[in-house]
């Protein structure tokens, strides 16, 4: 950075502010800033970067800036977003801020057939640019491929996704039935599987893989879903301002008189397992939805009978809901159904299929084996208490209402199969990184999940730009990157990573949240990526008790997780009583949505008497299984942004971008780059760009020859550039230093020239 040329100097709230240094101290930079109303401030010397000479010039991909750093690329994508232009590469990667709006014609069949069979870069950056290079290169090189695409809620994920499945469907499909199918299973899958939050009308609560199967001639053949981790904690309770999933309000809005009344619905506020957060959101129309909903089933090929299911056990949870208990004043200190209750017991066990007696003592007792008195194996009944009975008919609530998920997933799998597939292309729409005030089990895991796919990116990334720089023989293998193997071990190692420390805990006789954090802090003492609370800087986590939680230093920032209800949550099983009354149904469709669950009867079996099935460990798991399928492929990766929090077009947090861009691995690209070669321009690029300031016999040259003398010519040091078999490889900020000399004063040019022509003598 020289004296007076603009810098980019953090900003509270815009992020970055455009400045000049007027001062170097010990204790950091005194910045200036440009604008006129700014006082002078002092501002990290880490967190003050060069800026482009022209701010209001942007570029669609990232890396041909003069400088690669945070204040560049947040200024590029600013610019590019108040021009509509939300979609911006960064090298391979697409980075795309949410518009909040519908662009008009931006995903229109017309640019859909304009991207088909462009290389990446040749038309402006998109999303179907990235679907056309993932099927390319699955053609090409007859390798599966998939799109990573990652960000917070909110900022476009699913949106994204379903841009791509169109793409594929619509361009590489036969025209045939699957093409509709693939991209209308979505609507079914939402309605079951989205919610409104505070973050998002339509947040997806669960992730998802959806593979879209190719012949051998590369054609669509087939389409297969995964889903990872539903939500379970929104069945039974809402935030104020949030929702349950869809479909329930969307039944209570939608369904016809003949359904309201066989399913005994009524409004959303009847009931208590919706009633608790927002009823209605003034963006959402339940009842269009609802109509909209059926007719993607219809499509997809679902019939009234299918239908009817699915409504009916979504019905069941509504009433189950509403069941209410109290105490029986008795000695044993149990409880009884309140009188109320009745109607809606009998309700609720009709539609699930279940005797009501037995659905009564299912959720008032529990059935234990004791091996008291040495008659192993004695099954004695527990009264519950009000409160345990209570969750006794939350557990059950979102038991089935997660069978239930499982059960439309693995219908939706029904409408697309194929038999054989050459290749696949898959497309991953998870959460990204979370950290909220309050940070507990969901979010753990799903930190956890992005540890690993931050690893994947570092990997692949590394990888293409070290394969770059070999296929164009620059001869540097230096590309560095920190890894974050250290943090995944800390959570999924045997024995002594938390995933395991807390599956042991919860095979305790009497688990404890308070014993698991101990135990983790005890095993852990010097880790360096793990922290107890109370000795943490952030002022937000010294209320916290070093048994109530613990601190990980992650990848993208450091988050402080509440432990209480971690061993609940990591647990999937139901207790023994309520688990055979509903694998007893009368109702077929209920007992096979049991026995079809995800969790295996083997699983089931394993846990015996503990009853317990490991949340943690399941996801570990089926991460693993992915991130495996993920490595089988090429990729792509799609880092979603939102643009701000109001969920408003227009409107440009920086500050809260920025942190986004951090969060996602993005600027640590950069800082790679930076320490490579990141800007690069073709021989001939260079050749058309600069052969109007030069003579004649250099202009006849090829273009290789052509930059060879230029910069021969021009004295460069040769540690600031490499020449590779297609282009001119610049280290970070040279490029620029080059396009000044070539554009400076006439005087200066002639001289160069001079030097030129002597050089080819
Ligand atoms: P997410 O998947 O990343 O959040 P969505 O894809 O659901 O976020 O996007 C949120 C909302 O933003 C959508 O409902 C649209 O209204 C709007 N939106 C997103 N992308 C576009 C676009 N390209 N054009 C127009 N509007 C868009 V979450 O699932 O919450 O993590 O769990
Ligand atoms: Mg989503």
């Amino acid at each position: 950075m020289e004296d007076g040329k603009p810098v980019w100097a953090p900003h509270p709230v815009d992020g970055f502010q455009l400045g000049v240094i007027v001062d170097i101290g010990a204790d950091g930079l005194t910045i200036k800033p440009l604008s006129q109303k700014g006082k002078t401030f002092l501002a990290p010397m880490n967190q003050v970067f060069p800026a482009e000479e022209d701010v209001n010039k942007h570029m669609e991909d990232n890396c041909s800036l003069m400088y690669l750093n945070e204040g560049t690329l947040l200024n590029n994508i600013r610019v590019r977003y108040s021009k509509d232009k939300i979609y911006t590469y960064v090298a391979n990667i697409l980075i795309a801020v949410n518009p909040y709006y519908d662009i008009p014609k931006h995903y229109s069949p017309e640019t859909i057939k304009s991207y088909q069979g462009r290389s990446l870069g040749t038309l402006p950056p998109h999303v179907f640019a990235i679907a056309d290079k993932a099927y390319r290169d699955m053609r090409v090189l007859k390798m599966s491929q998939s799109i990573i695409v990652s960000g917070e809620s909110g900022a476009g994920k699913t949106e994204n996704t379903k841009f791509v499945l169109r793409y594929l469907t619509t361009s590489y499909g036969t025209g045939q039935d699957i093409d509709e199918r693939i991209v209308e299973a979505n609507p079914l899958l939402e309605a079951f599987g989205n919610a409104k939050t505070v973050r998002n009308n339509n947040s997806s609560r669960f992730g998802k893989f959806v593979e879209i199967h190719f012949n051998a001639k590369n054609n669509v053949v087939g389409g297969f879903v995964s889903h990872y981790l539903l939500e379970k904690s929104r069945i039974c309770m809402q935030g104020t301002e949030e929702r349950n999933y869809h479909i329930f309000y969307r039944l209570c809005a939608g369904a016809s008189e003949d359904i309201r009344k066989r399913l005994h619905l009524d409004s959303p506020d009847h009931f208590r397992h919706v009633k608790m957060g927002a009823l209605k959101d003034p963006l959402l129309d339940d009842q269009a939805d609802f109509n909209r909903m059926c007719a993607a089933m219809k499509k997809i090929g679902l019939d009234d009978t299918e239908k009817l299911d699915l409504f009916r056990v979504v019905a069941g949870v509504l009433h189950l809901g509403n069941i209410d208990f109290e105490e029986t004043g008795s000695t044993s200190g149990g409880c009884i159904l309140m009188s109320q209750s009745s109607q809606t017991l009998s309700y609720c066990a009709d539609l699930l299929g279940l005797d009501q007696d037995d659905l009564r003592v299912s959720l008032t007792t529990r059935v234990m084996l004791t091996t008291a008195g040495g008659a192993k194996g004695t099954v004695i009944k527990v009264p519950l208490k009000v409160e345990q009975a209570n969750s006794a008919r939350d557990a059950l609530a979102k038991a089935v209402y997660s069978c239930l998920f499982d059960h439309v997933v693995r219908r939706v799998n029904q409408c697309f199969p194929f038999k054989t597939s050459s290749n696949f292309i898959g497309v991953l729409d998870i959460a990204g990184f979370e950290y909220f005030e309050h940070n507990s089990f969901e979010q753990f895991c799903i930190n956890y999940c992005n540890e690993k796919l931050q690893q994947f990116f570092n990997e692949r990334i590394l990888k293409e730009e070290q394969e770059l720089y070999q296929r164009e023989g620059l001869g540097v293998n230096e590309v560095h990157y920190v890894d974050n193997q250290d943090c995944i071990d800390l959570v999924e190692a045997r024995l002594v990573g938390i995933l395991d420390i807390l599956d042991e805990e919860n095979r305790l006789p009497q688990p404890s949240d308070q014993h698991f954090a101990e135990t983790v802090h005890s095993k852990h003492r010097n880790h360096f990526r793990l922290t107890v609370p109370r000795k943490s800087k952030l002022a937000v986590h010294r209320n916290i008790r070093d048994d109530e939680g613990f601190i990980i230093r992650h990848f993208a920032g450091a988050v402080c997780y509440e432990t209480t209800q971690f061993v609940e949550k990591n647990n999937d099983a139901l207790h023994m009583s309520l688990e055979s009354l509903v694998c007893e149904s009368k109702d077929r469709f209920v007992r096979e949505l049991f026995e079809n669950s995800n969790n295996s009867k083997d699983s089931k079996q394993k846990a015996g008497k503990l009853s317990f099935i490991s949340v943690g460990n399941k996801f570990k798991t089926q991460l693993n299984l992915l991130l495996e399928k993920l490595r089988s492929t090429g990729s792509s990766f799609i880092r979603c942004v939102k643009p701000n929090l109001k969920m408003v077009s227009h409107h440009f947090e920086g500050a809260q971008i920025l942190s986004q861009l951090q969060c996602s691995g993005m600027v640590s690209v950069l800082d790679l780059m930076q320490g490579g070669f990141p800007s690069r321009a073709p021989f001939h690029e260079l050749y058309n760009m600069y052969k109007q300031f030069m003579p004649d016999n250099l202009t006849r040259l090829d273009p290789r020859l052509f930059c060879k003398a230029l910069f021969k010519a021009l004295g460069l040091n040769e540690n600031d550039y490499k020449f590779g078999l297609t282009r001119v490889f610049f280290r970070p900020g040279k490029f620029a230093e080059f396009d000044q000399i070539m554009k400076s004063d006439p005087e200066h040019l002639a001289e160069l020239v001079k030097k030129v022509n002597q050089w080819l003598v």
